[in-house]
């Protein structure tokens, strides 16, 4: 495989469904990755499907699984101070999402993506990208040999530590990035979830209940940053999350065997313009927002739709109008889930460094968002990204 219409680095959400978005118009590309199919296929990740990230999958036909698997959710709950705030999805916006496992979506997009016999290589580092603004080709290593892909375009999918956004001359590119001092502890565990999506907001910090199956909860807890899975064993990780859910009596949280651990710092990061030349970055490699708002994921499948139109505008019609405005098209959705994602974050976490004025006037603020339906609508309609999405992509069209 020398030459290809589209070269994308990364077999991520961003990657697998830009790859088959162009499959499905007739272009020809080839997706290297440089961990191992199993390697990708592990990693425990985002689980919240927005409608557009369902439809999408509807688009490619390979939302077969999701229809059967994946648990539909009507409802998103806030809890502090013992009380529950319930937002009902489909009264406040007309939609639900689905929680369907990041691994799941990735794995039928790599199954589907193997059964289309289209180039999809593991183990293939890239480790350069040449003549990004002429004739690019991407450089890569597969066991152990230097090789050469050249490609019309270059789609860098390889998320937050890949070499795409790293190819972009430094005088080119904004960073925009936020630290926010703590990470997210989260488990696997082999016992019932909540009924709803919950999340909470204690003196003792935040925690979250989400689930990947009726027999499988995922479950997360504010932690500090230095913190490993290790300093959690299962009993003072179930403390913790009772304590936090003021689930006390621990009658609530079924407890199970946790049997995935990991911690994930908590970020938020932009990249300005999010292309340069024939160079497109689409997904992680491009944008990073806090977990709290259940964004990350459904913005990379959103940059993949946006860039397999403007790249089948450009073979249909010779024209370069949508491509040169992919990256501002991106840019104002990201920038709306950052900032909505970033509220969410600060409503529902232990702030480091809050005075005891601004912790009250964070309580005060989910009394508001309990007392006024307005407020949670515009919560939910955001949670399921109206607003943020673009509407079409709600639809099954190209
Ligand atoms: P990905 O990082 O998924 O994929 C990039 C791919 O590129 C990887 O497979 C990598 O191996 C490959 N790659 C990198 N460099 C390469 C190179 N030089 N050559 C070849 N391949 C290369 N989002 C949510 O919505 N909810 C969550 O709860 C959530 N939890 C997360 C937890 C963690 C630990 C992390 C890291 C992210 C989490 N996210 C969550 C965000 C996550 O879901 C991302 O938004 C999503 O994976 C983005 O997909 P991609 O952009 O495809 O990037
Ligand atoms: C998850 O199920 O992994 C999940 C749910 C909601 C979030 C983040 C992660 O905000």
């Amino acid at each position: 495989m020398t030459r290809t219409q589209v070269g994308i680095i990364g077999a991520g959400p961003a990657g697998l469904f830009l790859a088959h978005l162009l499959a499905k118009q007739g272009i020809d590309s080839v997706i290297l990755e440089g961990r191992s199919q199993d390697y990708v296929l592990g990693r425990v990740r985002a689980g919240v499907l927005e409608p557009s990230t369902v439809a999408s999958m509807a688009l490619l036909g390979l939302d077969g699984r999701l229809k059967r698997e994946g648990i539909v959710d009507d409802g998103l709950d806030f809890r502090f101070r013992g009380r529950t705030v319930h937002m009902n999805l489909p009264e406040l916006t007309g939609h639900r999402v689905v929680i369907y496992g990041q691994q799941e979506v990735v794995k039928d997009l790599i199954a589907a993506r193997i059964d289309s016999g289209a180039p999809l290589i593991f183990g293939a580092e890239a480790v350069a990208i040449e003549d990004i603004a002429g004739r690019p080709a991407i450089i890569y290593v597969q066991d152990g040999v230097q090789k050469r892909l050249e490609c019309d375009f270059v789609a860098a999918c390889d998320g937050y530590h890949g070499i795409g956004r790293a190819s972009i001359p430094a005088d080119r590119i904004t960073l925009h990035e936020r630290q926010y001092g703590f990470a997210w502890l989260g488990v696997l565990s082999r016992s019932p979830p909540l009924p709803d999506m919950t999340y909470s907001n204690s003196d003792r910090g935040f925690a979250l209940c989400s689930r990947r199956s009726w027999e499988v909860s995922r479950l997360y807890l504010q932690v500090g940053p230095e913190e490993t899975p290790e300093e959690w064993p299962a009993a003072r990780f179930w403390d913790e999350l009772h304590h936090r859910m003021f689930d006390e009596d621990a009658r609530a949280i079924v407890e199970g065997e946790i049997f995935q651990t990991d911690v994930a710092q908590l970020r938020a990061f932009i990249a300005e313009p999010m292309q340069h030349g024939r160079l497109f970055l689409a997904g992680d490699a491009a944008h990073i927002v806090p977990p709290t708002g259940a964004k990350g994921l459904n913005l990379a499948v959103g940059d993949a739709r946006l860039l397999a139109r403007a790249l089948g505008h450009h073979y249909a019609t010779g024209s370069s109008a949508l491509l040169e405005g992919y990256s501002q098209a991106c840019l104002d959705r990201v920038w709306k889930a950052v900032r909505f994602s970033t509220a969410l974050t600060g409503l529902l976490h232990r702030m480091p460094g809050h005075t005891p004025f601004e912790r009250a006037l964070q309580l005060t603020e989910l009394e508001y968002t309990a007392a006024s339906p307005s407020a949670q609508k515009a919560i939910a309609e955001q949670y399921v990204g109206i607003g943020i999405q673009e509407p079409w992509m709600l639809t099954e069209a190209l």
